[in-house]
């Protein structure tokens, strides 16, 4: 019997010692003192002892209990006091809560991509301001005052002459205004347009242009370029496709194709049966645009093209809906 007081007294200090809140103490009082607790259990064997064991056991069981109450009545003034700073109190040995990992926006990654694509074949990355001047955006582009993307409804204006740029070759624009070529940049970045949002249409998405101005160069120059590019892109198997178009800004014009990244060209839904999916425009600089920026369209020719970031993502994600982009939804983003 004395054994199993003294066994119990150690438990005690034990769980006493760890106790840091008031509901552990309580917990603690109904463990030793409670009425199916440790210490009555040991009361209700006290008549089966032997006569000349008895008073030794029920005095220190009885010492037991008081020291129980005393200590616990004792550390609950402490806790009490110290109230505040033991619900602050920080467990430094507890495992950590991992917070979820963050990742760039899909978009991000695509523009790095295709960033990265081009500062392996000697690209420069050049960015230039999200609000302009009519000159960087229209007129030095032989964008005349009567074409219709020049309208109120198809341009954000800010003021008069002052808007948000509708492409990124404002950006071509200030560099060959202020540099002599050769010049080989690409200009990414953010660009507006006043579109009714749909799934293939944003007031802003994202667009990487690219310039290449010098003395001997020719259109294979920039079929070179596009082929590698878009092979890196979406694929070795990957075909590219040049269509006559037309630019104010490029003459002559095209529009690039891939063969279908779905069906490898056999025709389906993605590409409307035709094999292709037209992923940019180029051409070659027209004189007009040299002599805006002070250049000799004699002495120089340049090459140009552009594309629009979301849609290169979508078709190499498979995504059909332009706004899935901008709505911020983690279900979807986390997927990338
Ligand atoms: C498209 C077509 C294009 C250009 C952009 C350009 C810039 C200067 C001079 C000549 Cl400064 N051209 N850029 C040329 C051809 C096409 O973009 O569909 N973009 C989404």
């Amino acid at each position: 019997m004395l054994e199993k007081i003294n066994e119990i007294a150690q438990l005690f200090t034990n769980d006493i010692g760890n106790a840091r809140g008031m509901q552990t103490l309580e917990e603690i009082r109904v463990k030793y003192l409670g009425r199916k607790g440790l210490v009555a259990e040991l009361m209700s064997k006290l008549p089966s002892l032997e006569k000349e064991k008895k008073p030794a056991a029920g005095r220190e069981l009885n010492t037991l209990k008081a020291r129980i109450q005393k200590e616990l009545e004792a550390r609950q003034r402490t806790l009490l006091s110290g109230a505040s700073l033991t619900r602050e109190e920080i467990d430094v040995t507890m495992p950590g809560i991992k917070p979820p990992e963050g990742r760039l926006h899909p978009i991000t990654q695509t523009l790095n991509e295709i960033n990265g694509i081009f500062v392996s074949l000697g690209f420069k990355i050049a960015e230039g301001p999200e609000i302009e001047k009519e000159f960087y955006n229209f007129e030095a582009l032989n964008i005349p005052l009567e074409h219709p993307s020049r309208d109120a409804f198809d341009t954000f204006y800010i003021k008069k002459d002052t808007l948000l740029r509708s492409h990124t070759s404002t950006v071509q624009v200030r560099i060959m205004e202020k540099t002599k070529p050769p010049i080989q940049a690409i200009m990414p970045g953010r660009v507006y347009r006043p579109d009714a949002v749909d799934a293939t249409h944003s007031f802003m998405f994202h667009q990487v242009e690219g310039l290449m101005v010098d003395r001997d160069i020719k259109f294979s120059d920039l079929k070179g370029i596009l082929n590698i590019f878009t092979k890196q892109m979406f694929g070795e198997k990957t075909e590219a496709r040049f269509r006559p178009s037309f630019f104010p800004f490029t003459e002559p014009s095209a529009e690039v194709d891939i063969s279908c990244i779905m069906c490898r060209g056999k025709g389906c839904r993605v590409c409307s049966h035709t094999g292709w999916l037209e992923i940019l425009g180029a051409g070659t600089v027209n004189p007009r645009v040299f002599e805006a920026v002070g250049y000799s369209p004699r002495k120089y020719k340049g090459l140009a093209f552009g594309m629009g970031v979301e849609r290169i993502a979508m078709l190499k994600y498979g995504i059909d809906d332009i706004r899935l982009f901008f709505e911020n939804d983690i279900r979807f983003l986390k997927q990338f």
